[in-house]
């Protein structure tokens, strides 16, 4: 006969929420990507909004230099600001992370900006980025779709 303590625990097991799917870092040569994510696309939309932490763990500074997806012409980081009561958005030519330090992409702020997108972002599917920094190289992040705070485009 089972053991009724084991029981317990494994009913508390399969009631226990699933983990957030964005939840793992992802580490290449010394950069650490965590808190990645993209937000669903209604239909008929040709851009899609992109969130990440990029954690520089190596002893000098780096630089993004390029973004490109197999799902979007082109990706470019957005730096949002706001003038006077008008939000404005505009294309930087890259993103500079000091030593030990990060950049975050998140709702609201500075994003990734995936622009003609090949098909709509579905929740529950990844999308394949390719960061480009100038001294660690290339690095390939996932993304999972999910609902979240988005900013409007
Ligand atoms: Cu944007």
């Amino acid at each position: 006969m089972r053991h009724p303590l084991l029981a317990l625990a494994l009913m508390l097991a399969a009631c226990a929420p699933a983990a957030p799917p964005a939840a793992q870092a992802q580490v290449a040569n010394g950069i650490e990507v965590r808190d990645a994510w993209a937000a669903p696309t209604p239909g008929g939309v040709d851009v899609a909004a992109g969130y990440l932490t990029i954690v520089n763990r190596g002893r000098e500074a780096d630089r993004l230099v390029a973004i490109e997806s197999a799902r979007a012409a082109r990706v470019e980081v957005h730096e949002m600001s706001m003038d006077g009561a008008v939000m404005r958005m505009r294309p930087l030519a890259g993103l500079d992370i000091p030593a030990g330090g990060q950049a975050m992409l998140r709702p609201s702020g500075n994003h990734l900006m995936f622009i003609d997108i090949t098909q709509p972002f579905v929740a529950g599917e990844t999308i394949p980025v390719r960061l480009q920094f100038e001294r660690a190289g290339a690095v390939e992040v996932q993304l999972p779709v999910r609902r979240g705070a988005s900013h409007g485009h």
